[in-house]
């Protein structure tokens, strides 16, 4: 039995000897091949050898070394060339050297920045990359968008950081004032040496004077004479048939003469409520040379009385009832607008003529010029002599005014246009006055006195002193005499006794009777 037991053993021993043998890789020891690398060392440059023959480690190419080592081929043992890829140079695989490329720091923010590195050459064993983030400290670089405009007395701006820091903003808004717009408000000197200026103040106080408008410089009554301006040497003026007199003080209404050597050539009433000025008026009459008589008074917008000389001794005037400046605005036929032919003595519309010695007096008109008229008479003639007595055939203006505004800071105030628009202040009336408000009588009165001739008074006095006797109360009553009261009541008393008496007497004492 124990021969037996041996003889199995020894059996699977064999078979798992030959198992062994025959499934073992056949790389033996063979002392006739040696590998310099010891096998398949793909990072050391090797060299196979089996007697005379060699075979080293080669680089194929770049990427791909082939590698050599001892093999059993066919149960030969032989130096047998592996392809393996990677970097290859020198006969043998390079270690592989990361190559790191990073992208720039990013901005500052809490005081720390990162970045992203890769390896260009993807090293699979590839060292940890260089440092990733790092601590920084941010300095903000601020830019500013311009104040917006000024609302609400604040305007406002957008900053950024161009370091993007993050840190604490700039002033994003303010406070401001809008921009200052003048605001001219008129004003008027006081007048003073026969004149008064009108000038602007700013009452924005903007300090831009560019835009001021300019002052105007107007006459004025400043001595208070009724009188404004000077006497042209031509007229000589009668204020109430006497010379003018620039010391007096001229008020209400006056007749005014405009005389002539001596004679009168116009007459007119004037209020002196309103000053005359002078400077306004002028007075043309024919020249010596003249053929036919002639008279233009300028600047007295008034019924007025017109004096011409008669020269030619005709009997007809032909009158100009409108602003006129020269006598050849007076057509030679007497046929243009707002003329009239007279016949003197006579009329023709509002207009009256009488001849009175030498000269015509025509009356009624308002506006201003009258010609002797001739048919015969050549209007060169005319013409020529008004050129050498006419210093001026510039525009005339021709004021008209609005009724004065209600007195207020005793100041009040009119508009006055120029109805032919010469487009100058020359000779403009007075826009601005000093005035006093209406004056409202504040009645104070005493008690009735006693009645004397059935009459009895009080006097009333006005204590604003208003000059005038607007809204008196009476101050006289005829007076109800309390004596003949009594009288009176004690008589309607007897009457109404008398009556009942009368009344009981008929309706109580008759049916007794019956
Ligand atoms: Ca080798
Ligand atoms: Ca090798
Ligand atoms: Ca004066």
């Amino acid at each position: 039995m124990k021969k037996i037991w041996w003889g199995v053993i020894a059996g699977i021993v064999l078979i798992a000897l030959f198992i062994s043998i025959s499934s073992k890789p056949k790389i033996l020891s063979n002392p006739s091949c040696m590998d310099s690398d010891l096998g398949k060392n793909y990072f050391e440059k090797g060299e196979c050898a089996i007697g005379d023959t060699n075979a080293s480690d080669v680089c194929f190419n770049e990427t791909m070394l082939v590698e050599q080592s001892c093999e059993v081929f066919n149960e030969e043992t032989v130096c047998m060339g592996e392809q393996h890829f990677c970097n290859c140079s020198e006969g043998k695989c390079q270690e592989c050297v990361s190559s790191w490329n990073c992208t720039s720091w990013s901005a500052c923010i809490n005081n720390s920045q990162t970045r992203n590195c890769t390896d260009l050459n993807n090293c699979s064993n590839s060292s940890s990359p260089p440092a990733l983030s790092q601590s920084c400290s941010c300095l903000s670089n601020w830019t500013c968008s311009d104040w917006s405009s000024c609302v609400n007395s604040t305007q406002t701006r957008n900053c950024t950081d161009l370091n993007n820091c993050s840190s604490i903003y700039p002033s994003l808004n303010q406070s401001c004032s809008p921009p200052c717009s003048p605001n001219w408000t008129l004003r008027n000197s006081s007048c003073a040496n026969e004149s008064y200026i009108n000038y602007y103040i700013d009452s924005n106080n903007c300090n831009n004077l560019t835009a001021m408008p300019l002052n105007q410089t107007f006459v004025c009554d400043s001595d208070n004479n009724g009188i404004i301006g000077t006497l042209n040497e031509d007229m000589e003026i009668y204020i109430s048939s006497q010379p003018l007199n620039l010391s007096k003080n001229y008020t209400s209404i006056k007749t005014i003469e405009i005389k002539q050597d001596d004679m009168a050539k116009v007459t007119f009433a004037y209020d002196f409520s309103q000053p005359l000025n002078l400077d306004n008026i002028s007075l043309t009459t024919q020249p010596s040379s003249s053929s036919i008589g002639y008279t233009i008074i300028f600047g007295v917008n008034k019924n007025k009385t017109i004096y011409v000389d008669r020269i030619k001794n005709t009997t007809q005037v032909c009158a100009k009832n409108s602003e006129i400046n020269t006598i050849s605005e007076i057509s030679s036929s007497c046929s243009g607008s707002n003329e009239y032919l007279i016949n003197c003595p006579g009329s023709n519309s509002t207009i009256s003529c009488i001849i009175s010695g030498n000269q015509f007096e025509i009356t009624g008109l308002t506006n201003s010029g009258a010609k002797e008229f001739s048919v015969s008479s050549p209007t060169s003639t005319t013409t020529t002599t008004t050129t050498s007595t006419t210093t001026t055939t510039s525009c005339i203006s021709s004021w008209s005014c609005e009724a004065w505004t209600p007195c207020s800071s005793n100041q009040q105030t009119r508009i006055c246009i120029d109805i032919s628009s010469c487009g100058t202040q020359e000779g403009k009336p007075v826009t601005s006055q000093s005035c006093s408000p209406p004056c409202s009588p504040n009645w104070v009165c005493s008690e009735w006195g006693s009645c004397s001739n059935k009459n009895k008074i009080r006097t009333c006095t006005d204590s604003n002193n208003c000059g005038t006797q607007e809204g008196q109360p009476e101050t006289s009553q005829d007076c109800k005499d309390a004596n003949l009261l009594i009288p009176i009541v004690i008589l309607i008393m007897i009457i109404v006794v008398i009556t009942a008496i009368i009344v009981y007497l008929i309706y109580f004492k008759n049916p007794r009777d019956q």
